[in-house]
């Protein structure tokens, strides 16, 4: 019968063998392991090469007030690729620091942002528009 054929054929396998079956379910399973750890460390990487890469702009305002700033403030974390903005309203210049995803967006579109809220932002002017909706206690800077 071939049941009893099988049975006897493993029965006879020499020790040795047996041995070696089991060295070699071993080093399938170490490499099972290497594959698994390379795989998580390829992922890894990926994540990390695809983190996006910050820039840092300090950008002049004409804020006057908190309300200013707020409005600033509000108006760039709506902005597309920038990441955080802080108006320091006790600086002399107005200076807004933005951190930003360069490959998103770009200082000038980020000015832009500024401007369309009604304040200048370096050498872009107020947009008037913006300007106009503004508070009157709010319009004390430049156009
Ligand atoms: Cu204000």
């Amino acid at each position: 019968m071939k049941y009893n054929l099988e049975v006897e054929l493993d029965f006879k396998m020499p020790l040795k063998q047996l041995y070696f079956n089991k060295i070699i379910n071993k080093t399938n399973n170490n490499m099972k392991k290497n594959i698994l750890a390379l795989i998580l460390l390829l992922v890894s990487v990926l994540t990390f090469a695809e983190t996006p890469k910050t820039e840092t702009v300090k950008i002049k305002t004409s804020a006057v007030c908190e309300m200013c700033k707020e409005r600033i403030e509000k108006k760039l974390a709506f902005t597309k690729g920038v990441s955080e903005s802080n108006l320091d309203i006790e600086s002399k210049e107005k200076i807004v620091t933005v951190t930003y995803n360069p490959k998103k967006t770009s200082v000038e579109k980020i000015k832009k942002a500024i401007s369309e809220v009604g304040y200048a932002a370096d050498e872009v002017a107020a947009n008037a528009k913006g300007y106009e909706k503004l508070p009157s206690c709010c319009k004390k800077g430049e156009m």
